[in-house]
């Protein structure tokens, strides 16, 4: 997938939201990255200081996800890195995160923003991590994409008038 075609979201409505990061603990730089950006994506969306919880591979992401949304918060953001290495195991990980995920997102009603790096090599992740140099910030868009998301959630729940 490439970037391109990336929408430029206008979010508003972020004051009040309760947010938590759900970050794994493999390739500690990039990890660095993509939380900073889901950070400073969340103080701009005014929703300063969100809970984050560490689990130690992007594998456990989809679990701790869940609880923290059947604790009542607004939106999870979910971070994390995984790199191809030589056996099929890059495949197994990333089809139960990327799905795990969904299926959170779908069985509670809370959004989680996806800022799971799917990568060929560390240099990718790197890239795509919002570091000094990278070409992409994908923890601020997850975190942005959480947030916008559940303000659309909000208004649909909305009565129509
Ligand atoms: C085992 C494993 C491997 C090989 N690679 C990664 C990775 O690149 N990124 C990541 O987040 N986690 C990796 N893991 C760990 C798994 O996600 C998981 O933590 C373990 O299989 C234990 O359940």
């Amino acid at each position: 997938m490439s970037g391109k075609g990336a929408p430029d979201l206008v979010v508003t409505g972020g004051a009040g939201l309760r947010v938590a990061i759900v970050a794994a603990q493999w390739h500690e730089k990039v990890m660095d990255g993509l939380l900073a950006g889901a950070r400073r994506a969340l103080a701009e969306l005014d929703v300063p200081d969100p809970e984050v919880v560490r689990v130690p591979g992007s594998f456990e992401l989809p679990v701790a996800a869940r609880a923290l949304a059947a604790r009542g918060y607004d939106a999870v953001v979910a971070l994390g890195v995984v790199i191809r290495g030589g056996t099929p195991h890059f495949d197994y990980v990333c089809q139960g995160v990327a799905q795990g995920l969904t299926q959170v997102a779908v069985a509670t009603g809370v959004p989680v923003g996806f800022g799971v790096l799917t990568c060929d090599t560390e240099d990718q992740a790197l890239d795509r991590a919002g570091l000094p140099g990278s070409a992409e910030d994908k923890g601020h868009e997850a975190a942005t994409a959480a947030v916008a998301t559940a303000g659309t959630l909000r208004a649909v729940a909305a009565p129509r008038r």
